[in-house]
């Protein structure tokens, strides 16, 4: 029997774009999350089992190994830090982008170019932190969990850096996007021990999640 691989995911996209991946390994997950209340998923391999868990929550735990592998999108990995994780894969999914959007009568390039202190409203403050930084842009970060778009339409802040994908969030509350950051997708991420001790089956799930995101992206 090979040796027992914990995948940690989080519900919704993560989850939805990483079935096809898994079925390519030929891996079928026993449930629907959306249906059930267990966290802990059974598959159709019986050495595979999947936990869910808060997309913030998985580099945690494939770190400290609460599970052998993960999937985890660039801007989750990028706030937590990710030294500890071996990143073998850019699987290609749940692509989005981190920009900075403000209200359509801020200025914002006016804003920059006159050295102005820019309030930025955001969850991704090491993103944001570093990303004004680079660009020499004086910033009052405001720690935000979560609706950022009413930040800037409240006077709460000047701006906001957040994931956008179709756009229409933003649209939605006459939002702009005024700054690409940088394109985000999801990456496989591995715990370094799990790799040494279980190296043919995560070896294996890697080299099949690997043939699959090239078929598909
Ligand atoms: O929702 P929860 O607070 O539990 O956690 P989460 O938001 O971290 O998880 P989830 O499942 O929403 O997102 C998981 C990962 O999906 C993120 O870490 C990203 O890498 C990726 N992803 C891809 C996105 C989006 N697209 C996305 N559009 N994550 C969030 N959004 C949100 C965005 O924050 C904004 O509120 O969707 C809204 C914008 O979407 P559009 O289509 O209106 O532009
Ligand atoms: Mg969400």
């Amino acid at each position: 029997m090979n040796s027992p691989i914990t995948l940690a995911l989080s519900k919704g996209r993560i989850f939805d774009e990483t079935l096809p991946l898994l079925a390519a390994a030929g891996i079928e997950v026993a449930e629907d999350p959306e249906k059930s209340r267990k966290l802990i998923l059974a598959t159709s391999r019986p050495e595979v089992r999947v936990v869910l868990v808060r997309a913030s929550d998985v580099p945690t735990y494939v770190e400290q190994g609460g599970a052998d592998l993960g999937v985890a999108g660039l801007d989750i990995l990028l706030e937590h830090g990710s030294a500890g994780l071996y990143q073998p894969l850019d699987l290609g999914i749940a692509r989005c982008r981190m920009s900075v959007a403000t209200r359509a009568d801020f200025d914002y390039v006016a804003a920059v170019q006159q050295g102005s202190r820019i309030r930025v409203a955001t969850k991704y403050t090491q993103i944001a932190r570093q990303h004004f930084a680079d660009k020499g842009v004086h910033v009052d970060l405001i720690k935000l969990y979560g609706s950022m778009e009413l930040a800037p339409l409240t006077g709460l802040a000047d701006a906001i850096v957040d994931l956008v994908s179709t756009g229409s969030t933003l649209r939605a509350n006459h939002l702009v996007e005024v700054e690409r950051i940088l394109d985000v997708s999801s990456r496989l991420v591995v715990n370094q021990a799990a790799l040494k001790l279980k190296r043919e089956t995560i070896r294996g799930l890697i080299d099949a999640f690997a043939q699959a995101c090239t078929k598909t992206t």
